[in-house]
């Protein structure tokens, strides 16, 4: 397993792109996964998406486990939401790709996801909760959003002005 760097706010040229379905799960996928399961236990993080380590594929990890409890992974592939509530919850997000920056986001409060597992089996589980949030800022990466689009634009250029400058200032 290798260790990545993750993209992070301001480049945001690659975290925009629309990433790929993968064509079928193979060994370079789950090679993938588990390097992107490593950077996230490393950054530490709950989720991540391929594209936060440069990678244009529809592949994402998540893991709620608690620092000291068992890793319990959930790999996906080609993650498709088939149903969403009406009833929405409320987060406080966060995001690797906007290092310490955390605000309040919406959705809907459980979803229903298809996707691919790690053997390339077809799947499809109910969410709520944490893990519904989480799957849906991952969905949200492979589509080139990001959870600051679900908050003000005030709030927004707020934060996109403050990654900026501290770029300028050579502090990222
Ligand atoms: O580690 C993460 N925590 C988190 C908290 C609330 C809602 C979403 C997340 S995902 C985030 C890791 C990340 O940036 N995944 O893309
Ligand atoms: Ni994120």
């Amino acid at each position: 397993m290798t260790l990545r760097s993750i993209i992070t706010l301001p480049d945001e040229k690659i975290l925009r792109e629309v990433s790929k379905p993968v064509g079928a799960v193979d060994n370079a996928t789950r090679r993938l996964w588990d390097d992107m399961l490593e950077t996230m236990y490393e950054a530490p993080g709950i989720g991540l998406a391929a594209i936060q380590i440069g990678v244009p594929q529809r592949l994402l990890v998540v893991d709620l486990a608690k620092e000291g409890e068992e890793a319990k992974p959930l790999f996906v592939a080609n993650p498709e939401i088939t149903w969403s509530s009406e009833q929405q919850s409320d987060y406080e997000e966060g995001c690797l790709s906007i290092p310490d920056y955390y605000e309040m986001v919406t959705r809907p409060a459980e979803i229903r996801m298809r996707y691919l597992d790690r053997q390339g089996e077809a799947k499809e589980i109910e969410a709520q909760g944490l893990l519904a949030t989480c799957l849906q800022h991952e969905i949200d990466h492979l589509d080139g959003i990001l959870f600051i689009d679900h908050i003000s634009k005030l709030k927004r250029d707020r934060v996109l002005k403050k990654f900026m400058k501290a770029q300028k200032l050579g502090k990222l």
